[in-house]
């Protein structure tokens, strides 16, 4: 037989080994009929309440918290609770259930009995449910899991900027296992751990190691199996006397010219390995792992090595929910992010804060994306001892669980963990505060590294530089991450770079990964004049620019990882989009938005051309002498040059810089298609857009372009686009003769610039306008539309953006100030139309309420060419308003 064919018979032999005796071994979801119950109970009694609703699993109780106008969200105890059958042809093996996540807490009760617990929101766990079961057809097992999200002091996230939804909300598995199988009962790790001690171009070495739990046979034999995509296999085997030895370690020696996995060839391998009874030769257990050969290393000076070449590593990290659905995602969900980081040209992902759903490690192997992963110690320790090893067991965890994926090359911990150090006027007290976290990490960097001396370890800090080092943080993990915000939370966008420098010159010898950066980017808001935090989306593009050019120009930054791929909920979060953090690259319903055309355009290779509107299918304001719009657009491409039609005629090509070029294109009234193209030839791309233009006459009493509607936002210079009602609000402009626009007042402005520079962040009840609402002029005297005579509808908006209450120091606010109080004043006024009371004595002590909308439509009559005159008259305090509605009636 030539070496071909003997690896072939082996291979059936093994693949028929498996289809007949492999039936010892039997897993599946079992994520139908469950009934959901809130609140809190004690077990067996609540499986007599009423109220159980039925669900399926993923599920959360907090899916519409994020949606309501409420603060806040269900933190408490909820229960689930099925029925299994367990056939009796399970009788002699072990049953578990397998959990791959239920935040935060969980106990598991099987048929009256508790048959173990979980501590922790987002690692799995198996519970071993053997001794609890009933055998038999008669689906008499019931199974009831009370899982509980609320805060414990000893537990980490304590505080952090996402949601903590609660449920069993990742699959649920049941396993029949034979009595002998692979360890599975150890943080929830597989039993069977992979690594590669050597890898180079021609050669390789694989080590197998992992430990059986003992059923009746006492010899067994372990069979490592590597298979690739070509078949070409090698196998090799273990005897073990169980009685004497549980672990076993199998070396393979000599893999010649392994297919090296990378973004680019993302060559995947497969190790089967076996359990068998030596002397009948049966299969008792069998589990398949993923390997992939590549050899990586940080350099200080010179960053990211992957198979010995420099690799610049860019992406984003990702949290796990999703639109109306909270964290209770299907899998599809977590795959497809993984590949819009791909088909954004991405080679890096940082699974953060916490370790996610097992598809998307899975996925990152397929698709050669380099991960990190981290567990969820956010923002503040508590000094206790449950806390300390809380975390140590969630690192294990997490290692244990991830541990045979090729994609992961850094295990991380700790995130911005000097952020809120308690202690603030008790410097003594808080020093022993900074020694006690520098403690844990050290107690957690030992664990990581015993555990899994194959990678990187990492802690990702914010941008205080002295204290982190002072703390010691950046001298206990192997590289040190930056998180930082430079010209969003506080100072200039070229701080960032400053930074960067700054570390380099300060840590020589400590890789640096820039773990996050990012800047708000609500989809719907749109500036000519960006500025920053008026979450546009045209800023979020100023921002990424300048931070992606600081990284690429420096080799030793190892990594420049975008925060976030996707918008997530964030409830206490006050936002033009509340309880959103909207730094993502794709909104939370996955559309790609500006900025992750931005990033395709500078890293994707092959030609891209993308016409940058995002998917505003509707752009408005004030027409030019032609009655035409002149918008500004930008188009986003890694071609030179680009060419740009609109509705058949050829403008000038613009070349491009940093991934897209400018236009300002002229648009019609209604309906107007552009065509983009750039490159020739093999690099030839085109892309197409119609969109619908809203054009108002500067002179309202234009004939060629009657006046028909106007949104304007009073106070604001962004133009915003309400999804639900497709209405397009344009910016404030100052009354001319003949247009309109605001007389007198001043655009508002919070006092604490550091809590928000550009209007309120006032959370708006009763509007899904928050945007027009969080702006305001202030002391404004009339606003004056010079429309021609005729009937007009007119709507005026309010809302009081001052409050009386201390605001709070959010958890997400990186500016190191504490939040001051308003200076709140009351306020009353008249408003008139024409001379005529319209509106009387309104104020913040009646109809005015801090962070309620308010508005008044009122039916007007213009005839004598009078024009519509708004007089706003103060009677205490200053007059305001937030938006203004005009159309006209017919
Ligand atoms: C950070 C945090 C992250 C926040 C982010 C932000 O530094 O690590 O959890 O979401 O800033 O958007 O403020
Ligand atoms: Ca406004």
């Amino acid at each position: 037989m030539n070496n071909k064919k003997r690896w072939f018979t082996i291979l059936l032999s093994v693949l028929l080994v498996f289809s007949t005796f492999a039936q010892e071994k039997t897993t599946f979801s079992i994520n139908s009929n469950w009934f959901f119950l809130k609140g809190s109970a004690t077990y067996p009694e609540v499986l007599n309440e009423k109220n159980w609703e039925k669900v399926q699993i993923p599920h959360s109780w907090n899916k519409d918290d994020v949606n309501d106008d409420l603060p806040g969200y269900y933190r408490g105890v909820g229960w689930y609770t099925k029925t299994l059958n367990i056939p009796k042809t399970w009788e002699n093996r072990d049953i578990y259930l397998l959990f791959e996540g239920a935040n935060q807490t969980a106990e598991v009760f099987v048929n009256g009995k508790k048959a173990g617990s979980h501590i922790g929101g987002y690692t799995a766990f198996t519970i071993n449910i053997t001794p609890f079961v009933k055998f038999g057809d008669e689906n008499n097992n019931e199974i009831t899991v009370k899982v509980d999200n609320s805060y414990q002091a000893d537990i980490p996230p304590l505080t952090a900027d996402f949601t903590f939804f609660g449920g069993l909300y990742r699959d649920v598995f049941i396993s029949a296992v034979a009595k002998t199988h692979f360890e599975i009962d150890q943080y929830g790790g597989k039993g069977v751990f992979i690594t590669t001690p050597l890898v180079t171009n021609d050669k390789a070495t694989v080590k197998i190691k992992g430990r059986i739990s003992k059923g009746m046979e006492n010899e067994v034999i372990v069979t490592a199996t590597i298979i690739d995509q070509n078949d070409k296999i090698a196998t090799q085997q273990q005897k073990l006397k169980l009685n004497a030895d549980k672990s076993f370690e199998i070396n393979f020696q000599d893999i010649k010219n392994p297919k090296l996995w990378s973004p680019d060839t993302p060559n995947l391998y497969q190790v089967i390995t076996t359990i068998s009874d030596k002397k009948t030769g049966k299969i008792i257990d069998e589990i398949s792992n993923p390997l992939g050969f590549r050899w990586f290393t940080f350099d200080a000076e010179k960053g990211f090595f992957l198979n010995g070449k420099p690799l610049k590593l860019i992406g984003a990290s990702r949290h796990q929910d999703f639109k109306r659905m909270a964290n209770a995602v299907p899998d599809e969900i977590a795959v497809n992010d993984v590949h819009l980081l791909k088909e954004m040209g991405g080679n890096f992902l940082r699974v953060a804060h916490y370790p996610q759903d097992p598809v998307v490690l899975e996925t990152c192997d397929r698709l050669g994306i380099l991960a990190s992963v981290e567990i969820p110690i956010v923002n503040a320790i508590t000094e206790s001892e449950a806390f300390y090893n809380n975390c140590k067991d969630m690192q294990r965890e997490m290692i244990r669980q991830n541990f045979n994926h090729p994609s992961v090359i850094i295990w991380a911990y700790m995130n911005e963990i000097l952020l809120r150090p308690p202690f603030g006027n008790d410097k003594d007290r808080r020093e022993i505060y900074f020694k006690n976290v520098a403690k844990l990490a050290l107690q957690i960097e030992d664990v990581t590294r015993s555990e899994d001396p194959s990678r990187y370890t990492m802690i990702p800090n914010h941008g205080s530089f002295e204290l982190y080092n002072r703390v010691g943080l950046t001298k206990i993990p192997m590289l040190v991450g930056w998180n930082l915000y430079q010209g969003w939370y506080g100072g200039k966008l070229d701080g960032f770079a400053t930074y960067l420098d700054m570390h380099h010159k300060e840590l020589p010898d400590k890789p640096l990964l820039v773990t996050e950066y990012g800047a708000d980017a609500d989809n719907r808001i749109h500036s000519n004049n960006p500025v920053r935090f008026d979450k546009s989306v045209e800023y979020a593009i100023d921002y990424h620019q300048v931070y992606l050019k600081a990284m690429l120009d420096r080799p030793f930054v190892a990594a420049g990882i975008a925060w976030n791929l996707a918008d997530f909920s964030s409830e206490e979060r006050t936002e033009t989009d509340p309880s959103i953090n909207n730094k993502g690259l794709l909104t939370i319903d996955r559309k790609p938005k500006d900025s992750y055309l931005f990033y395709q355009a500078n890293l994707l290779t092959k030609p891209f051309l993308k016409i940058g509107l995002s998917d505003r299918n509707i752009v408005g304001g004030i027409a030019n002498a032609n009655d035409l719009l002149e918008q500004q657009l930008k188009v986003y491409s890694n071609q030179k040059s680009i060419s740009l039609t609109v509705n058949g005629k050829k403008l000038d090509a613009q070349p491009t810089k940093m991934g897209f070029a400018n236009f300002t294109v002229p648009l019609r009234q209604g309906e107007n298609t552009l065509i983009a193209t750039a490159g020739e030839d093999d690099t030839f791309i085109q892309d197409q857009i119609n969109i619908k233009a809203n054009l108002i006459p500067e002179q309202l009493a234009s004939q060629t372009l009657p006046f028909d509607a106007i949104n304007v936002s009073v106070g604001d210079s962004r133009y915003f686009l309400s999804e639900e009602n497709k209405q397009l609000w344009l910016p404030d402009k100052e009354y001319k003769a003949g247009s309109w626009g605001y007389v007198g007042g001043k655009v508002f402005q919070l006092a604490d610039t550091a809590r928000q520079s550009f209007g309120s962040n006032i959370a708006i009840s009763g509007t899904l306008l928050d945007p027009v609402y969080q702006t305001q002029r202030v002391g404004i005297t009339d606003y004056n539309f010079d429309v021609p005579d005729g009937k007009y509808e007119l709507t005026l908006h309010f809302a009081e953006l001052l409050s009386t209450e201390e605001q709070k120091t959010l958890a997400y606010n990186l500016s190191d100030k504490a939040a001051n109080k308003d200076q709140f004043t009351e306020r009353l006024f008249n408003i008139t139309i024409n001379g005529k009371p319209a509106i009387e004595r309104l104020g913040n002590k009646n109809e005015l309420k801090s962070g309620q909308a308010v508005s008044y439509t009122i039916p007007i009559i213009v005839t004598n060419q009078s024009g519509i005159k708004i007089n706003f008259k103060p009677i205490l305090g200053e007059t305001i308003l937030n938006g203004i509605q005009l159309k006209k009636c017919y």
